[in-house]
């Protein structure tokens, strides 16, 4: 397989003025025919890219078909002879028929449900038709459909409907990955939104019948969007109407489609018996990130591929900003770093590990990565950090202005920064093109009235890049004094060296020291902080990241300690159940302080600390630390457990959620105590699916979950959406020696519909998210893994390449847990035919 490079871009030598498409839809033979109007602008012949199976019936220039010495077809790319192309501007024609009904990979155009609906980001435009398929080549389009099916959508405005036809006109220019098309027989919640210049927008969820009921949180959360948008980033929408469809098989979340957004249903469709809180929250959040796309990825998009932080990062980073104004800033906070830590920190330490934008590709991808997204967003918030409220509107309002309707790179991105504040960021840059996350020392000096804090910043190498310079890093710390009292407040270091000290004078007494605020970087900070200095952070910092962190530290160093022999921590014990007792403080928080940190989390500790983690012996400090918070806590669980209740109907809000969450963590608790009873109860009662799967996990752990199951398979079972509830639960939340053969025999049930990707992704994430589970010592959780990722290979590459990175950190644990997984890992590297995806997946994974 061919690699990609950042250094080998080439604009496309022709101008798109116009994409007019046809299509006549039927399940097997859909004909698609297209026209576009191209303008010279560089050398060479027309190059258009095509997957295989597109079956070519008809190419023409200008009306003129053109003969086999005309053209040649090799792979998926189709070249038009130079001597065939006349004068300066001409028509391109290409009439192919594609068969959706056979596409498994849910690329391009294929069949969910007896519907019909596109993906085509990245590059799966190539699979409906010849296109100069590159985030570069945008013009405006126009779309017909001919089907049978009562609803017909594409981008854009509608310009006509009739029974078996509609016809639609984006003016907007788009590169092909934002195209879209659906075709079903689907019915709407609907709405309308007066945009702040006045003009109105309707507003459309498109879902299956029997599902409207299931649509509304979705449209209050469009609307919510679209206001805020505005609002906060002055960003006004810009068509007569926006269209959300939910489709069963999707490889992701969501897709921003110009107009058109194409979500997964589990980021639409909630109800409270049978949706979690968790559920309400991403569907929120994902439905704002599509729309923010709108202005950052579709008006302003990536030049290439390799750019694709331009738009995620920044998508990211503003739906973050958005919930944290929608719900509660300090949980959202935390909520981020924590999947940041567990995802790309994760992949940073590791052989994936790769820059926010990378400079080389095979299968662009497996580049929708957390370092991507995730860091990509990090890196946003570092410069808002650095420049100010005020620099980042100022850019941003820039970015905007110049930018618009344009293909751009993180060079355009960064010179707004610069031009509107006159920072120079070339040192800054380093976050985009450097892998992997610093190690950040800080030693303290205390003299006479004077702190100095001593800084040192060391980043591991990481594949292809050994030499790491210096970033800049934003270190916001405050100082608190020895009675509680903040004596500085937030003050924001810039770092730019390798070691560097700041000093702190006119201190009456030593204070404690609260850095890295709101986690000002994507760093791993490492400090001399005793017990007694953490939990004194975790009562009195005026900085909930910090006060949460400091618990988390209690924790970690517990569990670390735990894992290699040691008895669990009365000074973590006391200070968490001094937190959770008092009730100033929001339960939400409460209850993020009270979660343990991931085992997983555990085990990268201990390997960065130089000791081989033994998976087996984390999994029993952590149930040994839970359990001796739980004895030690029992009145004061059992006291939260009883007052955590909301009363009335279920609301999706920030407030119920909160206390259902701190007392779904006292249940998780109690029930190693009471045996399940609890939990059984609450099974039994429960109002709403957050209780009610919060009790099934809580009896699933305590080995009492034998009935619920089969009761709530019952209940649910013409529910998709429960079901992956249901089948990511029993291995997840396993005993991690059972995990691997639960695995095995849920993927042996007819309900298991593996080609479903929430399917596939529940049973087999579920394993994955069981860390003792997935790396069991005798290697059953590495070879189920590997058996269901070769078999998904041959029908879905993407979603079998996505899976494959539960093996990335085989590296860390002992010769036997090592060779096993290598041994899978090879399994699949010998399959034939394996695809691009997941070959590149895995001999990074290797190498
Ligand atoms: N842009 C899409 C992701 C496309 C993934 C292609 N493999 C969704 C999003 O980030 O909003
Ligand atoms: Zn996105």
């Amino acid at each position: 397989f061919q690699t990609q490079y950042l250094a080998d871009y080439r604009p496309y030598p022709f101008r798109l003025n116009e994409t007019r498409l046809r299509f006549r839809l039927s399940d097997h033979a859909t004909e698609v025919e297209s026209e576009l109007d191209l303008t010279r602008e560089g050398d060479g012949p027309l190059v258009l890219d095509g997957g295989a199976g597109l079956k070519l019936l008809r190419l023409a220039i200008d009306g003129r078909e053109l003969e086999p010495g005309d053209f040649t077809r090799e792979g998926e790319v189709l070249t038009i002879a130079e001597t065939a192309l006349p004068g300066t501007s001409f028509t391109f024609e290409a009439h192919v028929r594609i068969d959706p009904g056979a596409n498994t990979t849910f690329e391009g155009l294929y069949l969910s449900g007896g519907m019909f609906c596109t993906q085509c980001e990245a590059e799966g435009f190539r699979h409906i038709t010849f296109y100069p398929d590159r985030p570069d080549v945008m013009g405006p389009f126009r779309v017909s459909i001919e089907s049978t099916k009562s609803i017909l959508l594409s981008n854009g405005n509608p310009v006509s409907t009739a029974p078996g036809r509609a016809e639609w006109h984006d003016p907007w220019p788009k590169p092909a990955y934002l195209f879209a098309l659906v075709a079903g027989d689907l019915v709407a919640i609907s709405d309308s939104f007066t945009t702040m210049s006045g003009r109105e927008v309707a507003l459309n969820v498109w879902v299956r019948p029997g599902d409207q009921d299931r649509a509304g949180f979705a449209m209050e959360s469009l609307i919510k969007s679209m206001k805020w948008d505005e609002e906060v980033y002055g960003r006004e929408y810009d068509l007569d109407v926006f269209n959300i469809v939910a489709v069963d098989d999707f490889n992701m979340g969501a897709m921003e489609n110009k107009g058109l957004n194409i979500f997964n249903s589990k980021l639409v469709l909630a109800s409270p018996e049978t949706a979690t809180d968790d559920d309400y929250n991403r569907i929120e959040g994902v439905i704002a990130h599509e729309y923010f796309h709108n202005w950052t990825g579709n008006r302003i998009t990536c030049r290439d591929w390799f750019q694709l932080c331009l738009k995620e990062g920044l998508t990211v980073f503003r739906d973050q900003q958005f919930t944290s104004d929608m719900r509660s800033a300090p949980v959202k906070r935390i909520e981020d770093v924590q999947t940041l830590r567990a995802r790309q920190f994760r992949e940073d330490q590791g052989p994936l590990a790769h820059p926010v934008r990378p400079d080389h590709y095979q299968e662009i991808n497996n580049f929708y990565t957390a370092t991507v997204y995730e860091k990509g967003a990090e890196v946003i918030g570092m410069l808002k950090r650095l420049v100010g409220d005020d620099g980042y509107k100022a850019a941003l309002d820039l970015y905007f202005d110049r930018h618009d309707g344009d293909a751009a790179t993180i060079e355009d991105w960064l010179s707004v920064f610069e031009d509107a504040t006159g920072r120079d960021l070339a040192q800054f840059k380093r976050w985009y093109t450097d892998a992997g996350t610093p190690r950040l020392r800080m030693d303290e000096a205390w003299d006479d009235g004077k702190l100095t804090l001593s800084f040192t910043q060391v980043t591991p190498p990481t594949p292809g890049q050994d030499d790491k310079p210096p970033r800049v890093i934003p270190i916001a710390v405050g100082l608190i004094g020895p009675n509680g009292d903040e004596v500085r407040p937030t003050e924001v270091l810039e770092m730019t060296e390798a070691t560097q000290s700041f000093a702190f004078e006119g201190l009456g007494a030593r204070p404690t020291v609260s850095v890295l605020r709101g986690f000002s970087a994507p760093v791993v900070l490492d400090r001399d902080l005793d017990d007694a200095g953490r939990a004194f952070l975790l009562a009195h910092d005026t900085d909930p990241f910090v006060r949460w962190e400091s618990g988390r530290g209690l924790a970690l160093t517990a569990l670390q300690a735990m894992a290699q022999g040691a008895e669990p921590d009365p000074a973590y014990i006391a200070a968490i159940g001094e937190l959770a007792g008092d009730d100033a403080v929001d339960p939400a928080f409460r209850a993020l302080c009270l979660q343990l940190p991931p085992e997983d989390e555990v085990a990268a500790r201990l390997s960065d600390a130089g000791i081989v983690p033994d998976p087996d012996a984390i999994h029993a400090a952590h149930l040994r630390l839970a359990r001796a918070v739980a004895e030690t806590h029992e009145g004061l669980l059992d006291r939260l457990y009883r007052q955590m209740t909301v009363p009335g109907a279920y609301i999706p809000d920030a407030e119920g959620a909160a206390r259902r969450a701190l007392r779904n963590v006292a249940l998780a608790r109690l029930s190693l105590l009471d045996g399940g009873a609890r939990a059984a109860a609450q099974f039994a009662d429960a109002g709403n699916m957050t209780e009610r799967f919060a009790a099934l996990a809580a009896l699933i752990r305590a080995g009492k979950a034998e009935g619920a199951l089969v009761e709530f398979h019952e209940e649910f079972a013409s529910n998709r959406l429960v079901m992956d509830k249901w089948y990511m639960v029993q291995p997840a939340a396993a005993d991690p020696s059972q995990a691997a053969a639960i695995t095995r025999k849920l993927s042996e049930r007819d309900d298991f519909d593996w080609k479903n990707p929430n399917r596939f992704r529940a049973l087999l994430g579920g394993l994955s998210a069981n860390h003792a589970g997935f790396h069991a010592a005798d290697g059953a959780g590495y070879d189920v893994t590997a058996d269901w990722l070769i078999r998904m290979d041959g029908a879905n590459p993407q979603i079998a390449a996505r899976m494959s990175s539960a093996f990335e950190t085989w590296w860390r644990y002992d010769a036997g847990r090592r060779e096993k997984s290598l041994a899978a890992l090879q399994r699949i590297a010998d399959t034939p035919r394996l695809s691009r995806n997941t070959s590149e997946m895995v001999s990074r994974m290797m190498a």
